[in-house]
């Protein structure tokens, strides 16, 4: 059977067992060690445009693309002349510029349930702040997230969570206390009763209720009508804080992330990925009122040496001047839709089932035989039929999320050949898939 065993190259082999050496598990994020796909991952050289370039001078079409930031492709050339400017300029100062300013300002401009915005480091740190600001704002403890959605690793978060923890099987890691867990609700995606459900049994316990309104952790799942819609209603008869993490959809779905689509205004929303054009840059922020708790106006304390850094400000300024141009989102998304049309054409063909999914640039596909809609469905896909396709995929030179519970992405750089020649790859790897 197909299998991503001999996928690595001999230069790739080489450096990854150095890696092990020095480095837990050879990587710095265990969802790039290929754990569910099986063999070892590819080490990267170098990306430019839609292509990934590894060790071994194979390229592949990349629809990972950092896991989301790069949607302008690999080394844009306005991205990279923004980062030299600003590395001329001295790469961080620990105190206040006009760039941040500028980007603080874009950033409310774009989502307007942000009259404020903090800039943090990583997504986790974002939603890390964003919850303990939520819990200050209401003295309140508890917190509701969603079995599979992930919202970086900070311990609050680390219950029945997505992405790493799930491709890795330990969606509750060790090392969080109970007595932190505790503190933790998860409930079914999609399923706003439960969450009436508990806030009505929690009654003014419940600090927050954090969602992805677009789940990417664990595939790509998309709201059903009227969840986010009762997350809001449930949250405000409740006088919890609605904390919507946008740091997957906030500038990849649309300029104004998915509540701009959707038409929900939460508390707080994370953002993150996109803002930073590849480099550490996150943010959290929301209403006046309740950012005005935080440390120096407020007792909730958040900090960072390199919160605001120069060289990440310029790359998301850079990036985002360049999403900003009329049309951007709309060339995109049409483009990606005719990918996602000649890989629903290539499944009818092979006659395998295949659930396709799309949110404005990203998108994401399921082996199962019907929509998947929460954790519980996400979990039903047939994984064996994954494997050989993903792996059939690498070996044909497109690089899809070695886990499947990942989203996929799509760039400015990809081309209509790039899709063409994808859809090409995708016919013999789902043929492939079809015989497991
Ligand atoms: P970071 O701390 O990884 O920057 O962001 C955490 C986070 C928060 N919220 C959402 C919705 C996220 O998707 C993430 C991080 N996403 C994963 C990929 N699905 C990061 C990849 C990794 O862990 O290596």
């Amino acid at each position: 059977m197909s299998d991503a065993t001999s996928l690595a190259g001999p230069r790739s082999r080489r450096a990854f067992a150095a890696a092990c050496q020095w480095i837990p598990g050879g990587v710095n994020s265990p969802v790039r060690a290929w754990k569910r796909l099986g063999g070892q991952p590819l080490v990267i050289a170098a990306g430019r445009g839609s292509r990934l370039h590894d060790l071994d001078g194979r390229a592949y079409i990349d629809y990972v693309l950092s896991w989301g930031p790069l949607i302008l492709g690999h080394a844009h050339p306005r991205v990279v002349r923004a980062l030299s400017a600003a590395a001329e300029r001295g790469v961080s100062f620990g105190a206040p510029t006009e760039a941040e300013t500028r980007l603080a300002s874009v950033l409310c401009q774009a989502l307007p349930s942000m009259e404020q915005v903090r800039l943090v480091n990583s997504g986790t740190e974002a939603c890390m702040s964003a919850l303990r600001l939520a819990r200050a704002a209401t003295g309140r403890r508890l917190v509701i997230k969603f079995d599979g959605c992930y919202h970086g690793h900070a311990d609050a978060f680390l219950v029945a969570a997505g992405s790493g923890c799930a491709t890795l099987a330990t969606p509750d890691s060790a090392g969080v206390p109970p007595e932190i867990a505790a503190y933790t609700i998860s409930c079914p995606y999609n399923d706003a009763a439960a969450v009436e459900a508990v806030l009505a049994r929690y009654r003014r316990e419940v600090a927050a209720v954090i969602v992805e309104p677009v789940a990417g952790n664990m595939g790509l799942v998309l709201p059903r009508r009227g969840f986010l819609e009762g997350l809001r209603a449930a949250c405000t008869a409740h006088g919890a804080l609605l904390i919507f993490d946008e740091v997957m959809t906030g500038f990849r779905v649309g300029w104004g992330g998915w509540q701009q689509l959707c038409g929900v205004r939460p508390d707080l929303t994370c953002l993150g990925k996109v803002i930073g054009g590849g480099l550490p840059l996150a943010a959290y922020g929301g209403r006046r009122d309740v950012m005005a708790h935080l440390a120096p106006l407020g007792p909730c304390y958040q900090a960072g040496t390199l919160s605001g850094n120069p060289l990440a400000v310029a790359a998301g300024l850079a990036t985002l001047a360049v999403c900003a141009r009329a049309g951007f989102y709309q060339r995109l998304t049409a483009r990606l839709a005719r990918l996602l049309a000649g890989l629903q054409a290539a499944a009818a063909t092979t006659g395998i089932a295949l659930q396709l999914a799309q949110a404005g640039t990203m998108w994401g596909y399921f082996f199962a035989d019907a929509p998947v809609t929460d954790w519980a469905s996400a979990q039903r896909q047939h994984e064996a039929r994954w494997r050989v396709f993903v792996s059939e995929m690498y070996r044909r030179g497109v690089y899809l999320a070695p886990s499947p519970y990942e989203a996929a992405f799509f760039s400015l750089a990809h081309s209509l050949a790039d899709v063409r020649a994808t859809c090409r790859a995708a016919a013999e790897a789902l043929a492939a898939a079809r015989a497991v």
